[in-house]
């Protein structure tokens, strides 16, 4: 007995240290923020939030804070992050970012070649960040930038043969409003990018930096991860009629069990009240 007892406490043992030295790993890179997605009509990508047409209103909204340094979180800079799956618009079934902040002096020359870039793991290799979508201001004071899209060989930046998706963004006055757009289920991505398809998880890491020659990850500054599940198929949401069956059988069973039960109480005290009154 007393043996059985060692064995299962060192089974426990061993089954604890193995889940803290697997959740060691995961946290060294930081804990990703699981998070759900919107779904709607695809934006326009122009770094401007057209509310006379009810853009982003069904993304999901959430804000996050970028850091130097993920696993000791502290003095983070604050960011609205806005992410929804779009239908095809023409044809291009899309997965949208909208990043927005301010900075203290946003214009001041200090920032004039700020970026935000998403990175991308694919869904089977979680925090293996290959694909790169940024957009690099040149002078943020003019407004001048260009969307680039890279794949990362052991932390090596290429840029893509083919440039996928689409990304700007706008500073009025001290605000700032990047708009990204790339495919989901886009066959001819590819080895540069990282295909994404809808029911999966992929993790998407945010960085923003300053880069003066295209110099990343060297000019990455703060960043932090989202983990996001593409749960919506072209077309929108699925109602499964299984599980609705279910759902609806479930209420009925339970219903009628409570029903059962208010009736069962209802006798015992009409009962109750009937032999009070013969033994009066
Ligand atoms: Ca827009
Ligand atoms: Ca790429």
């Amino acid at each position: 007995m007393k043996k059985n007892i060692t064995r299962i406490i060192t089974l426990i043992f061993i089954t604890q240290v193995l889940l803290s030295s697997a959740c060691l790993i995961r946290n060294s890179y930081g804990t990703p923020i699981e998070t759900e997605v919107g779904f709607g009509t695809a934006p326009v990508i122009d770094g401007v939030i057209d509310v006379t047409k009810n853009e982003w209103n069904s993304a999901e909204k959430l804000t996050i804070s970028l850091f130097q340094n993920l696993v000791n979180q502290s003095d983070g800079l604050p960011i609205d992050l806005w992410i929804l799956q779009a239908e095809p618009s023409p044809n291009i079934y899309s997965m949208n970012f909208l990043i927005r902040f301010d900075l203290h002096d946003h214009s001041s020359s200090k920032y004039d070649n700020e970026f935000i870039g998403i990175l991308i793991a694919d869904w089977e290799d979680s925090l293996n960040f290959t694909d790169a979508k940024i957009v690099q201001f040149s002078n943020i004071s003019e407004n001048t930038l260009e969307y680039l899209d890279y794949n990362i060989v052991d932390t090596v930046y290429y840029e893509d043969t083919f440039s996928d998706g689409e990304g700007t963004a706008n500073l009025e006055s001290n605000e700032v409003i990047y708009e990204f757009s790339m495919p989901v289920e886009n066959v001819e991505g590819g080895i540069e990018d990282v295909e994404l398809d809808h029911g999966l998880i992929f993790d998407f890491k945010i960085v923003f930096g300053n880069a003066t020659d295209y110099d990343y990850p060297e000019g990455i500054l703060i960043s932090n991860i989202v983990s996001i599940d593409l749960k919506f198929p072209p077309g929108g949401p699925v109602y499964n009629i299984g599980e609705l069956l279910m759902s609806i059988s479930t209420i009925i069973v339970f219903a009628t069990i409570g029903g059962l039960y208010v009736f069962y109480i209802y006798r015992i005290t009409q009962l109750k009240k009937e032999i009070e009154r013969i033994r009066s």
